[in-house]
């Protein structure tokens, strides 16, 4: 039979009679499953039209609309490849990524075009959407508004037949350096995560309310938001808007969901928020997951306590898809990343591939079926990334003598302090168990002797004051000391106002270290 993906997530709800249930809802309309199977068929048909044919790629520039579901099963259906991007990038980025991956198209929400619009220069076909559907002219002739060209495609459009190993959609992985890499992933992934992390860790019902601050143009966001809720026919509800502690706050009192997936400095951001309470606001909370990078200990007691729901911290990554190690509702520990996934392999290797004693640090290495068939048109970070069946992560990590993973930052973020490693996530997660403080980054600075130490970056909670002036450093300074060890304490703190982060918000210590 059929495996390309749309077939299972999408189609087989209506098949066996659920095509009324709800599937998506943004702010001005919602999609059942069987309005979402019409309108993919319209899309898939007028890709069709527009002469694009199977394999080819489409750029999607999408806000969190019903309309990025329908554009990104679309393409699938009609065996197009969707390439959903940050709405975040600078033009710079777009214009190299449209060229990269040779975009025969680009599906963009409307806000977006004036600034981005000298990115899509060499296009043909430019698909707007506007935020509540309705319909403005467009502003040149190789522009269309979404619904028009939706009435362009017939729904009858066959839905190309895939094998599970297709590659059915791209994303693209910003590193710390160099270009953004497009990843390549086949249909079958987007089921194995959703049986996976999404099924046994996730433990996502038909019933369920899946709301993702994570947005879904993001490996995270994009499993939370679309495929683990079709994976069981459950509904999510998007927001396309910043995801804001008091815009998220007033989702959760609206649509009441029982999932709710985030980031570490979201849920640090909605703690600090005087309305945060039972639910965060949601009568039917059940269950609250982070990834994107490690989330502090202090944030999931204090979010356990607040709020009453436990948040399940996990590690993914978009050449694995998703999350392949987690916490899990009946196996909590806070301050570790969890434990495999099951489905998921995962060891820790020293930087001759021998496999680290526990308690040492190491690369994390894993493997599991949603590995990405490799990079787009790069052919040696592919083969460092994906050797066999094993892909290596880039982070450090240890297990502990009771197997639980412990992320000590990235490989080439490790510093080297008086001949030890520290990791920078450690000391961040000792200042930010301080009362004082709301977060924290740390880098490597050399001192005056050429050596590096630990630098941080800090922002102090609302009302945090160094008062009596001059005491905050050296109390911040005596408290790490304390909590993990007197060598590791940072010899210099600055207080500042916001640390540079990715969409996505993970901290970008590289950009504090240009500073
Ligand atoms: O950063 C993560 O932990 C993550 C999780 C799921 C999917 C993708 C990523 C990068």
């Amino acid at each position: 039979h059929n495996q390309n993906a749309v077939a299972w997530f999408a189609d087989r709800h209506v098949a066996e009679g659920n095509g009324a249930r709800l599937a998506f809802q943004d702010p001005w309309r919602s999609l059942t499953y069987q309005d979402l199977q019409t309108a993919t068929c319209h899309f898939a048909g007028a890709l069709r039209q527009a002469g694009i044919g199977r394999e080819r790629r489409i750029v999607l520039l999408l806000h969190d609309t019903i309309d990025f579901p329908i554009a990104f099963w679309g393409a699938i259906r009609a065996g197009v490849v969707p390439v959903p991007i940050n709405t975040l990038l600078t033009v710079e980025t777009v214009a190299y990524i449209v060229r990269d991956c040779r975009a025969a198209a680009v599906v963009i929400s409307a806000p977006l075009l004036a600034a981005l619009a000298p990115a899509l220069d060499d296009l043909r076909l430019v698909i707007a959407s506007l935020p509540d559907g309705s319909g403005v002219m467009p502003a040149d002739a190789r522009t269309l508004l979404f619904p028009d060209f939706l009435a362009t495609g017939s729904p009858d459009a066959p839905t190309a037949i895939a094998p599970a190993d297709e590659v059915a959609f791209w994303l693209y992985s910003s590193g710390s350096t160099g270009a953004p890499k497009g990843v390549r992933h086949v249909h079958g992934s987007l089921r194995f995560t959703a049986e996976t992390y999404g099924a046994q860790v996730l433990g996502i019902r038909p019933d369920d309310v899946m709301f993702s601050a994570a947005k879904a143009f993001h490996a995270y966001g994009l499993g939370n938001a679309l495929t683990f809720p079709m994976s069981v026919g459950a509904s999510t509800v998007l927001l396309p808007d910043r995801p804001t502690p008091d815009a998220v706050l007033d989702v959760m009192r609206q649509y009441n969901p029982t999932l709710f997936g985030g980031i570490p400095t979201l849920y640090a951001a909605l703690l600090a928020n005087p309305h945060i309470g039972p639910g965060a606001g949601s009568t039917r909370l059940r269950r609250c997951i982070s990834a994107g990078e490690a989330l502090p200990a202090d944030i999931g007691q204090r979010w356990r306590s607040l709020v009453g729901v436990d948040i399940l911290d996990g590690i993914g990554s978009t050449e694995m898809l998703h999350i392949f190690i987690s916490n899990s509702a009946d196996d909590i520990r806070y301050g570790s990343t969890g434990r495999p996934v099951p489905g998921y392999e995962a060891r820790i290797v020293d930087e001759h591939d021998r496999p680290a004693r526990n308690g040492e640090a190491g690369e994390l290495v894993v493997r599991g079926d949603s590995a990405a068939e490799g990079y787009w048109n790069q052919r040696a970070k592919s083969r460092r990334t994906f050797q066999g069946e094993w892909t290596y992560t880039g982070d450090t990590y240890i297990r502990d003598e009771d197997g639980y993973f412990r992320f000590q930052g990235r490989r080439d973020e490790m510093l080297k302090v008086s001949g030890v490693w520290v990791s920078p996530f450690e000391v961040e997660e000792a200042l930010v168990s301080h009362p004082a403080v709301l977060e924290s980054a740390v880098i490597g600075r050399r001192d005056e002797d050429g050596l590096i130490k630990p630098k941080a970056f800090v922002i102090l909670r609302d009302g945090a004051r160094d008062e009596p002036p001059g005491t905050l450093i050296p109390a911040l300074q005596a408290h790490v000391k304390e909590r993990i060890g007197v060598w590791k304490y940072p010899r210099w703190i600055e207080f500042v106002d916001s640390l540079p982060k990715t969409a996505t918000g993970k901290i970008q210590r590289f950009r504090l270290r240009e500073v």
